[in-house]
């Protein structure tokens, strides 16, 4: 039989490329989150492997409702991979949005909590799990503007060694990534649809790739059941950490 992982925010970038290596790797997935139209295009893609589901992370009885309707014989999750999320905007903390500090707070923390609470339990019980969740460079320090986004990323490393700890006396297994820039449509969101600015993020240097960011998850999955990844930061050549980038 083969290994179940659930990914949100699966309609874009990382999780769509999680998404397709898992499956390509001989796991089924459960793929969640908002896009109707980029979901049923996964359904018909991979067919019998894939299941999606329609909710927003922030939903938590929606979130609780769409796991209820998974059939039983989907519904042992081997794998949680919590990446749906968001940066919202770029400008001095002073300047910053309501809204959008609102959106990231409930989306990349409580989010990645919902679910978490929701499937983790199941993995206990059955004395076998893995739960990789997408943290970020930026939760590694504060970089200019973006004091809110990687505040939420820095919530996630507390979150994910947290579990780690709660979780030692289980075989389950707890891994955090730590992308630095990867050119997806995170920008595009960042920006709220200015596609110039957000393609000056990706000017003169190679960013990561979403496939790059699949092949972490992939490794830390597949490590022997003894090894646990605890956390990979995984930065294109020309970046040294949030806020040093070396462009031409
Ligand atoms: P994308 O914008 O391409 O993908 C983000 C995904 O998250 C989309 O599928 C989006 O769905 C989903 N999502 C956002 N909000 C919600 C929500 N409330 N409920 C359900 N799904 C939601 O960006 P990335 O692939 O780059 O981002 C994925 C993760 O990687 C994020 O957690 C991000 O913070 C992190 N990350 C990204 C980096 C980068 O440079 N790109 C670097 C480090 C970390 P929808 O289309 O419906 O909004
Ligand atoms: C996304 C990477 O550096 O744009 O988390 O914040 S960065």
């Amino acid at each position: 039989m083969k290994k179940t992982a659930i990914v949100t925010g699966a309609t874009s970038g990382i999780g769509m490329a999680i998404c397709r290596r898992f499956i390509a790797a001989g796991y089924r997935v459960v793929a969640t989150g908002r896009n109707k139209v980029a979901l049923d295009a996964l359904s018909d893609e991979f067919g019998d492997d894939i299941i999606t589901l329609e909710f927003d992370v922030r939903d938590r009885s929606e979130a609780a409702s769409a796991l209820a309707s998974l059939p039983s014989d989907w519904a042992d999750i081997d794998i949680l991979v919590n990446n749906a999320g968001l940066a919202l905007g770029l400008e001095p903390q002073f300047e910053g949005d309501f809204d959008d500090w609102d959106a990231m707070v409930d989306t990349n923390i409580k989010g990645l909590l919902t679910m978490t609470r929701l499937v983790v339990p199941a993995m206990i019980e059955r004395g076998a799990g893995h739960v990789v969740n997408i943290g970020s460079v930026a939760g590694d320090a504060a970089y200019a503007n973006g004091s809110v986004y990687c505040a939420t990323k820095s919530a996630v490393k507390a979150i994910t060694d947290g579990l780690r700890i709660d979780v030692a006396h289980t075989p389950l297994r707890v891994t955090l990534l730590k992308p630095g820039l990867v050119e997806t449509n995170f920008s595009n969101v960042r920006f709220h649809g200015d596609t110039d600015r957000a393609s000056n993020v990706y000017k003169g240097i190679e960013p990561l790739t979403a496939d790059d960011i699949a092949d972490a998850a992939l490794y830390a999955v597949q490590a022997p059941a003894h090894v646990q990844i605890a956390e990979m930061l995984i930065l294109a050549t020309h970046q040294a950490n949030g806020s040093v980038i070396v462009r031409k």
